[in-house]
């Protein structure tokens, strides 16, 4: 029964149809199945699987922001209920996200805040052109232990180098880990900036976030 209804929640996730993956969460509570399995068993395995079918070129950039799209509006179905139960899901870490200032992309980073509060991170996602003095104040008030950096212009990208050193200087470098991503972005960029981790895309970014955490 239940193993059906994952497989409906993961198709949902895969179609993108957000309303179909509103009404499963919805039905998953009535049925009163953990919402974590929901999440962990059905919503998530859509998310994965339209994330390799787009990494092999199978899938394209709207399927995934309509899947996003779709896994934020389960998700959000599914919290309250986690939180009625008090059955919290294990935080992993708490990562500070955005991007950088004067960048207004934000599909990628929304993808990898969503996977990386799918799998169990407390996510702080501050949006688009955020400035660096904001984004170390947000990690010093909720104590992250990530900040997580998009930049998607070749112009933009050095301020992932500059929140660095911002780091640097307030003496908060050695507190938080910092991860760093966007299409220009490369794993050489990452390791010349001194930045402790980099993936190309948000499955890669759950598993860096994961041991950086120590998770
Ligand atoms: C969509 C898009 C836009 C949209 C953005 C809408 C939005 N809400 O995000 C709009 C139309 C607004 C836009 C505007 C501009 N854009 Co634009 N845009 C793109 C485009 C086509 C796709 C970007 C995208 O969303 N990709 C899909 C997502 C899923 O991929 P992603 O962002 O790379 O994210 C993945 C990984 O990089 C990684 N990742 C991303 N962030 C992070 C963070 C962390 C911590 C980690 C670990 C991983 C990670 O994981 C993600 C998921 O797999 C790209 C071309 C391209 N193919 O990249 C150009 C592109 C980035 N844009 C470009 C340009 C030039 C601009 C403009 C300057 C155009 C203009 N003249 O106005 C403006 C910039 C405005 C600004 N100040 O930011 C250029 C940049 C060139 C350069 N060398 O810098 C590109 C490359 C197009 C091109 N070929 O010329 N753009």
């Amino acid at each position: 029964m239940s193993k059906e209804l994952f497989e409906a929640m993961a198709q949902s996730i895969i179609d993108g149809e957000d309303e179909d993956a509103v009404r499963l969460a919805q039905q998953s509570i009535e049925q009163e199945i953990n919402p974590l399995d929901a999440i962990n068993s059905g919503f998530i395995s859509g998310l994965n699987e339209v994330g390799e079918q787009f990494g092999c070129g199978d899938m394209f950039l709207p399927d995934l922001v309509l899947a996003a799209e779709a896994m934020k509006a389960a998700v959000a179905v599914l919290e309250p209920e986690l939180a009625r139960r008090g059955a919290s899901r294990e935080v992993l870490g708490k990562v500070v996200i955005g991007t950088v200032e004067g960048d207004i992309h934000d599909i990628g980073k929304t993808l990898v805040a969503t996977m990386l509060s799918a799998n169990g991170f407390e996510v702080h996602d501050l949006g688009t052109n955020v400035a660096i003095q904001t984004l170390i104040e947000k990690v010093g008030e909720v104590n992250a232990n990530i900040v997580g950096v998009s930049a998607l212009l070749t112009t933009t990208m050095v301020k992932q180098k500059h929140l660095i050193e911002a780091l640097e200087e307030a003496g908060m470098r050695a507190k938080v880990k910092v991860l760093v991503g966007g299409a220009p972005v490369t794993r050489s960029w990452a390791e010349e900036i001194g930045a402790d981790g980099y993936s190309e895309d948000a499955i890669g970014a759950v598993a860096v976030a994961k041991q950086l955490a120590g998770a």
